[in-house]
């Protein structure tokens, strides 16, 4: 994918703050601090469009990011951060499932998880929900960097396993340090939008 122009097109909290057009979109749902923001900054070549932060638990909005004029990226608030309150974070649940539910736009939602890490009951209900929607299901297991060669493939049946992938195909191991998969991300992305 060649990336003429990216931008931040519109910050919502609810479908009267949606960009209103039919270009496609691309959704990307994880816990907090997973690492979806810096997904979309590596994949675009940006070193900061969607904001990162050290800070878990920060992103309360949905960002949505234009990416040459054609399609756009979606970074949906992070779930699981333990240390905001249970009503904070239903209102979260709330933001993420009715954009989820209701976006005509949607081509697809990708899941992103950490590849040192089990997928958490949250994970695996996402992507039950995900799956039960008819989507694909295409996982993102990021900051591979950090892994040894030796738990690489160990954790990605880990992986497979708990989310019950059926095709190993629709995992992508990713880095956004070394962009590590930039190319078979976009392949899959690409057929979509
Ligand atoms: N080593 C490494 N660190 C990453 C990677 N992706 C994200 N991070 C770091 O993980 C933290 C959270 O990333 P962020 O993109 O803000 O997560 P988000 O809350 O899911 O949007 C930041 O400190 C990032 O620098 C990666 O692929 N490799
Ligand atoms: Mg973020």
């Amino acid at each position: 994918m060649k990336i003429i122009s990216s931008d931040l097109h519109a910050i919502a909290v609810d479908p009267k703050g949606y960009p209103e057009d039919d270009l496609p979109e691309i959704a990307f749902v994880g816990r907090s601090n997973v690492g979806k923001s810096s997904f979309i900054n590596s994949m675009i070549n940006r070193k900061n469009l969607a904001r990162t932060s050290g800070k878990p638990g920060k992103t309360r909005t949905i960002n949505f990011y234009i990416i040459n004029d054609e399609f756009r990226f979606v970074d949906l608030p992070g779930y699981g951060y333990a240390r905001v309150s249970k009503k904070e974070q239903d209102k979260w649940k709330d933001i993420i499932e009715t954009y989820l539910s209701s976006r005509k736009n949607l081509a697809e939602i990708a899941l992103i998880v950490d590849i040192r890490h089990e997928p958490t009951e949250q994970d695996v209900m996402m992507y039950d929900w995900i799956r039960s929607f008819g989507y694909r299901g295409i996982v993102v297991a990021t900051k591979a960097d950090k892994i040894s060669k030796g738990k690489y493939h160990r954790n990605l049946k880990i992986i497979i396993d708990k989310l019950g992938l059926e095709d190993k195909n629709l995992i992508i191991p990713y880095s956004a340090i070394d962009k590590k998969n930039v190319e078979r991300a976009w392949n899959m992305f690409e057929s979509l939008i």
